[in-house]
């Protein structure tokens, strides 16, 4: 298993999955959400609110992570994941997003997946807080199935801050 860090736009990734910071309603946001449902089309919503009236009407706890196809995306699909608000929940299920995510791409035979760095923009985790969990979490991760994990930064400090972490 590869872990190669990168900056750029996630949702131009061509990869079996692509992860969403999303929010615990499912239906979109500003970020990498908004980006990412834009990108995706209206379809992805559509599936989403699905999600919202069947397994999870009260919606995605922080955490966990459902499964949606990718409609106009390059990636097959997207792995939608609510991040901690920092101060305001556990930080530890910053590493269960990570967890989960890469759990639900293998049961789907992904053999790559993208991430965004999860709960670091709207949600406030320090962007070098989320470099050592994120380290520790896709480390420790063993899959036969998946092969590549890119972590995508969108800024080059937090694309400088991941790199100095990871090569530590
Ligand atoms: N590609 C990669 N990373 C991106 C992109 C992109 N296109 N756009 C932004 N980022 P945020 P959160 C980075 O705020 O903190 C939303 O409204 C960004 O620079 O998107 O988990 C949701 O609906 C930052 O480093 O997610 C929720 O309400 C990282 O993605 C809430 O924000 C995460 O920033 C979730 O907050």
């Amino acid at each position: 298993m590869e872990i190669k860090i990168i900056q750029g736009d996630i949702t131009k990734f061509e990869v079996d999955a692509i992860v969403n910071a999303a929010n615990s309603s499912l239906l979109g946001g500003g970020g990498v959400d908004g980006a990412i449902h834009r990108a995706a089309g209206r379809e992805l919503l559509e599936e989403c609110r699905r999600i919202r009236r069947t397994s999870h009407p009260e919606g995605l706890p922080t955490g966990k992570a459902v499964i949606t196809k990718g409609y106009n995306l390059k990636a097959k699909y997207v792995i939608h994941t609510v991040g901690p608000v920092y101060g305001h929940a556990d930080i530890n299920l910053l590493a269960e997003c990570y967890k989960n995510s890469l759990k639900l791409a293998e049961e789907n035979n992904c053999r790559s997946i993208a991430f965004p760095a999860i709960s670091t923009g709207v949600y406030s985790v320090p962007i070098e807080l989320s470099a050592k969990i994120v380290k520790d979490a896709v480390k420790n991760f063993k899959s036969g199935v998946i092969k590549e994990i890119y972590l995508v930064l969108y800024g080059s400090n937090d694309y400088r801050v991941y790199k100095k972490e990871f090569e530590a």
